[in-house]
């Protein structure tokens, strides 16, 4: 007997055969997407290698997937969306582009909330954390460890910025938040956000006098070629998430779960040894690119003059003073 499927003309021994090639393949779990914005060789990147490679050894081949790095799966805005959709399946997000999704996360991209990076760990491995978490589950996202991305500084192609002055009058690139738009106005600056894949063009064709990065970023992006002025103000200590959609999470069992949240933790550990080696090395590759480097000991005008973006941020989130409180006042 032969019949005429989607596929053409053929036999019922066909059909069966190929019904059975499509239940198998439906009940193998698709591959993971990883999204990642960054170049292939950087902390973050190594991480989430390493944190995919151990999800697939530890459950034997039956979760699989690949990092797809240097941002190709889209922005970062458009890729949290994703994430909460299930269509991208994990990823490391800064947390100042994850505002807008998971409002309260916002806190942690106030100027000075920490007082160094070591703070900024002790407090996103515990109380920040836990009291961070409710809030990216009810967005469908599943934190499984903060990643270190440093202090934030400024660079610019005109001058060394010593003072919240400096910055009066100058573009400034900033990441997607509104947050950031005020903290370069509080200065008098003009705030442009924009995605990070056209900074550099932007800053080489004065689109914008300049952006802030920790590090890595401003040497990875070979921003420093054409910005080259970076001024010391680590104004933001801004963490990164290794998250997971809830869609893809919730999907597994509870032992898978428990490797993917060790494999977090793992990769997490993995992160911040790479992240003090990488500072270190970057700070040197920019230096010998003919950066001037200038170290602003005393924060405190700057800390002065971004003082209206917390009042601006409590007066539109007065149930959030508790949180920022926890931050802000902790030791
Ligand atoms: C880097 C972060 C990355 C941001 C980028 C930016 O790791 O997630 O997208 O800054 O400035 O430091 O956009």
């Amino acid at each position: 007997m032969t019949f005429t499927s989607l596929w053409g003309r053929g036999t019922v021994a066909g059909l069966a055969a190929s019904i059975t090639i499509l239940s198998t393949v439906a009940a193998e779990a698709k591959d993971w997407r990883g999204w990642n914005i960054h170049v292939e060789d950087y902390p973050v990147s190594h991480a989430m290698e390493a944190f995919m490679a151990e999800v697939t050894e530890k459950t034997g081949d039956d979760l699989k997937g690949e990092v797809f790095h240097a941002g190709v799966l889209g922005s970062q805005p458009d890729a949290i969306e994703q994430l909460r959709l299930g269509i991208i399946d994990f990823g490391v997000f800064s947390l100042g582009p994850m505002g807008q999704a998971v409002p309260e996360t916002n806190v942690v991209s106030l100027p000075f909330i920490f007082k160094s990076v070591p703070q900024m760990h002790e407090l996103m491995d515990g109380a920040g954390g836990e009291a961070l978490a409710a809030a990216f589950e009810a967005k469908g996202i599943v934190p499984l460890g903060y990643y270190d991305a440093g202090a934030r500084s400024f660079y610019n192609s005109i001058k060394p910025i010593n003072s919240p002055a400096d910055v009066a009058g100058m573009k400034v690139r900033v990441m997607n938040n509104d947050l950031f738009v005020g903290m370069i106005e509080s200065m008098g600056g003009n705030a442009t956000p924009m995605a990070f894949a056209e900074v550099y063009q932007s800053i080489k064709t004065g689109v914008v006098d300049g952006a802030e990065n920790n590090p890595p970023s401003y040497e990875s992006t070979n921003h420093f070629e054409v910005a080259q002025y970076y001024s010391l103000s680590q104004h933001l200590i801004i963490p990164e998430c290794l998250c997971m959609s809830k869609k893809t999470f919730d999907a597994l069992t509870p032992e898978q779960q428990d490797i993917v949240k060790e494999a977090g933790r793992n990769s997490t550990e993995l992160q911040r040894k790479l992240w003090e080696e990488r500072e270190i090395a970057s700070m040197e590759v920019v230096k010998n690119g003919g950066v001037e480097v200038n170290e602003i000991a005393d924060k405190s005008e700057f800390q002065a003059a971004m003082a209206p973006v917390y009042e601006s941020f409590l007066a539109d989130n007065p149930d959030m003073t508790d949180l920022v409180n926890l931050f802000r006042n902790a030791e």
